[in-house]
């Protein structure tokens, strides 16, 4: 029973966040959404065995990640952000301790 429910739960939260595309390669798995129904990715969340270990996210629609979280131990350990979308960086935060 807690199988099944944590089974819908599971794709519940898939379609909250509008899953469009899984891609799987050994142990990774990578869960992709088009937030704003254009057609393109504009989230996606990477999976190793099971545990978090990417979030990115292009927050501005133009077909470029400008956002990347780096999870450990299934916490976030970095983020990275590109505020002025030029394709770099602006900032780098790192988590204090893990
Ligand atoms: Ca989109
Ligand atoms: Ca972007």
């Amino acid at each position: 029973m807690i199988v099944l429910a944590l089974g819908i739960g599971f794709l519940l939260g898939l379609l909250a966040y509008r899953v469009t595309e899984v891609r799987r390669n050994a142990g990774l798995r990578v869960y992709y959404s088009d937030l704003n129904g254009d057609g393109r990715h504009d989230e996606a969340y990477s999976y190793e065995h099971g545990t978090i270990v990417w979030h990115t996210m292009d927050r501005n629609f133009d077909g470029n990640w400008d956002v990347w979280y780096e999870y450990r131990r299934g916490q976030i350990y970095t983020e990275q952000g590109d505020e002025n979308f030029d394709g770099k960086a602006d900032f780098w935060v790192v988590a204090r301790s893990l």
